[in-house]
Order: C-alpha cells, then sequence, then structure tokens
C-alpha cells in the first residue's frame, strides 16, 4: 500500500489583542478584536491592565500567530519595546507583533525600526488591519 503523505492544512489564524499598562481605552482595541472575528480568526482579548510578561504568556498558552497591542495612553515607546523584550526572553520572536493607537509618526517610524511589524493609527480602516494580519500571519497557519 502505497504511503500516505500528510497534506498540509489551513487553521483559523490566532490574534492576541491586548491592552498594557495603566491605560483604560479600550474601545479601539475591542473594535479591532470584533473586526479580525469578524473575518473569521480566533481572538484572544487580553483585557484593561496587562504587564508585558503578561501578554507574550497569553500569547504562547494560546499559541497565538499574532499580537496587536493597542496603545492610546502616550506610553507607547516604553510598553512597545518591553514586549519585544518579552518576546525575546520567552523564545517567542516568531509571534507577529503589530498595534496601534494615538502614536505620532516619528514614533511609529521608530517602533518599526525597532521590529513591530506594522502600527495603525486613529482612522486606520479596518479592512487594512484584517488584510494586514491575514498577510503578516498566514505562514504560520499551515499545519500538517
Ligand atoms: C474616548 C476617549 C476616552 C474615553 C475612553 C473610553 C473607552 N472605554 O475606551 C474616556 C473618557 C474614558 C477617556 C479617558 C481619558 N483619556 Co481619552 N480619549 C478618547 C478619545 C476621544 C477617543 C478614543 C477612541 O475611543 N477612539 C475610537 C477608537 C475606535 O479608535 P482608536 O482607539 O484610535 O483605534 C483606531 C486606531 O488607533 C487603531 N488601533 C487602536 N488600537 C489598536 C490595536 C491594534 C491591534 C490595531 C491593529 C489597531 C489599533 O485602529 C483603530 C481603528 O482605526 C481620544 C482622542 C482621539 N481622537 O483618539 C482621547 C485620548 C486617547 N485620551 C486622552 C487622555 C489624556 C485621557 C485621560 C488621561 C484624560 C484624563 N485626564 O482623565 C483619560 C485616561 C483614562 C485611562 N484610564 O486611561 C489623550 C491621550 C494623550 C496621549 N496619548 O498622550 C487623547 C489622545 C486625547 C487628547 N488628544 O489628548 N478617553
Amino acid at each position: 500500500m502505497a504511503a500516505t503523505t500528510p497534506s498540509a492544512r489551513e487553521r483559523p489564524l490566532r490574534v492576541v489583542v491586548a491592552k498594557a499598562g495603566l491605560d483604560g481605552h479600550d474601545r479601539g482595541a475591542k473594535v479591532i478584536a470584533r473586526a479580525l472575528r469578524d473575518a473569521g480568526m480566533e481572538v484572544i482579548y487580553t483585557g484593561l491592565f496587562q504587564s508585558p510578561e503578561q501578554i507574550v504568556q497569553t500569547a504562547i498558552q494560546e499559541d497565538a500567530d499574532g499580537i496587536g497591542l493597542s496603545i492610546l495612553s502616550g506610553a507607547h515607546m516604553t510598553l512597545f519595546p518591553l514586549v519585544i523584550e518579552q518576546l525575546r526572553a520567552q523564545g517567542a520572536q516568531d509571534v507577529v507583533f503589530f498595534g496601534g493607537g494615538t502614536i505620532p509618526p516619528d514614533d511609529v517610524a521608530a517602533l518599526k525600526k525597532l521590529g513591530v511589524r506594522e502600527v495603525f493609527t486613529p482612522g486606520a480602516p479596518l479592512q487594512d488591519i484584517v488584510d494586514f494580519v491575514k498577510r503578516a500571519c498566514a505562514r504560520r497557519t499551515l499545519v500538517n
């Protein structure tokens, strides 16, 4: 009998949408979580006031393909780098890290240089965000 080769199949994308630090603005994060869910993804929303360490732990425990961090508090230049540090410390650099919020253009450029894949600011169309997440995380969803 011929040997069977396991064929690649696709599973839904899994994405953690996170809020960090003392930032209480949760509307944007919830809108993004809903848009990604409506696009067929499995979304884990962390709720407010998470530490960078907790966010990365959640992504690992949930076997997430991506982390989307929402920051409207002005603390983005502290919290995004801390999440990157935790991704390295916990051996999860392959998780796609992106985000959004009230982030000035110069800071967007600086965060992208640090390794944040994409940053979406107020007014960013939801379809652009969905398309980005599908594209950026797609490679991770092929499983045997
Ligand atoms: C609504 C609002 C509030 C509400 C929040 C309600 C809630 N539950 O979210 C209330 C009244 C509680 C509030 C409180 C405060 N607020 Co306020 N708030 C706003 C406001 C007017 C709108 C934010 C909003 O909900 N927009 C609608 C959502 C849908 O848009 P969004 O979050 O920007 O999301 C879009 C993008 O940014 C992006 N995105 C966002 N997150 C993510 C995540 C991912 C993964 C991705 C891919 C994309 C993405 O995609 C979305 C779609 O385009 C903004 C001003 C503004 N125009 O942004 C100020 C603003 C954010 N607030 C501000 C401030 C200062 C405060 C207070 C400190 C005021 C005070 N002194 O008490 C408090 C802090 C409260 C706290 N604990 O954090 C400042 C922040 C300044 C800064 N960043 O340095 C802002 C910018 C106003 C200003 N111009 O000064 N606020």
